[in-house]
């Protein structure tokens, strides 16, 4: 553990009380001048410390700021998700540095945490808009023992965490679309992108890439996609912390893991269907040049989408754009 997330921590338990420099110091064994030092790095970076020659210090309040250290703090420990975090200000895709590190053989858990994305991705090529402090865009490593068929059941997985993770920080009510999207009040403000190396019936490792619109002004979206995407600021009218929501999001995402690894899928997927729009709903769904039109029954024991077609069979989706049908 880094010097600044120890002192965040001890700050932080301490709460309203002071916590003094001498105290600080043989807690965490250096000297009185290097926790100043550390104190006076982490004031120029936005966070209000009080240092009173008397009492000692004391965190008044964070900046929204996405600093690895006050997460790792923040977040406490976990079982897998967010044991190492990295944050990077410009990066071309959080999924190509997760990427790379994975074939490093990199523990599963890092997150990669971007301000903005240059190449931000969303499924089949498709761009996503990632503008600089205004939304979370970060990457997972996870590599979960399932079979390739059974992925689905990570986005399924990752939908419930995040739709979770928005409403307590928000109050929210997000409605999860199959299989990737959360909208709120039928926009899109979040989106999913699970991106996996396999063998023919082993997963070698998942990169679960996760865009949220946070603090984006309805101006900060191109025109076309101001009538299907919103921010949480837009709907909320106010700003959120993006390092609040961010623990929130790990925190709930680490559950969720060990609830699948556990083989807790049924219970995850009773709860995806509590909140999702799209099962009991007449779709549309293409893949490549291929359509089903039908009515979306349930969710398979892989996370896949049952739909009954026109023609009266049931067909498993595991991939596609899902349109609702009114
Ligand atoms: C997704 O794809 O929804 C997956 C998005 C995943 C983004 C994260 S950010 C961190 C990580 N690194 C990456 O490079 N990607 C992941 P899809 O269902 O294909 O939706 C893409 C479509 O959403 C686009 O074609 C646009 O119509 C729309 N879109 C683009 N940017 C958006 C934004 N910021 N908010 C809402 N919709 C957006």
């Amino acid at each position: 553990m880094s010097l600044d997330v120890q002192i965040l921590t001890a700050l932080r338990a301490a709460s309203d009380v002071a916590v003094s420099g001498a105290e600080l110091s043989q807690k965490l064994r250096v000297s009185r001048a290097a926790i100043w030092a550390r104190v006076e790095e982490l004031r120029s970076l936005g966070y209000d410390i009080e240092a009173s020659p008397h009492k000692g210090y004391r965190l008044l309040s964070t900046p929204d700021v996405l600093h690895a250290d006050d997460l790792i703090s923040r977040l406490g420990k976990t079982k897998v998700v967010g044991r190492d975090i990295r944050v990077f200000q410009e990066t071309t895709s959080t999924n190509d540095v997760i990427d790379k590190l994975a074939r490093d053989g990199v523990k599963e858990g890092v997150v990669v945490f971007a301000d903005s994305q240059t190449r931000g991705r969303g499924r089949l090529g498709r761009k996503w808009m990632s503008p600089a402090r205004r939304g979370l865009w970060f990457s997972i490593l996870l590599r979960p023992d399932l079979r390739p068929q059974e992925v689905t059941r990570l986005t399924v997985a990752s939908a419930t965490a995040l739709r979770r993770a928005i409403e307590s920080q928000t109050g929210l009510k997000p409605e999860i679309k199959w299989p990737n999207d959360i909208l709120v009040y039928g926009k899109k403000v979040a989106g999913i992108l699970m991106e996996l190396s396999a063998e023919l019936d082993q997963i070698k490792y998942v990169v679960l890439g996760i865009g949220v619109d946070v603090n984006l002004n309805p101006g900060d979206f191109p025109a076309e996609l101001r009538k299907i995407a919103t921010s949480l600021k837009a709907e909320l009218d106010r700003p959120i912390s993006r390092p609040d929501l961010a623990v929130a999001i790990l925190r709930e995402l680490d559950s969720d893991y060990a609830r699948i690894s556990a083989g807790q899928f049924p219970a995850l997927a009773d709860e995806w269907a509590k909140h999702g729009t799209t099962i009991g709903r007449d779709v549309v769904i293409r893949m490549g040049n291929r359509q089903v039109r039908g009515r979306a029954e349930s969710l398979g024991e892989d996370g896949e989408l049952l739909v009954r077609t026109e023609h009266g069979h049931l067909e498993r989706i595991v991939g596609g754009d899902v349109t609702l049908e009114k």
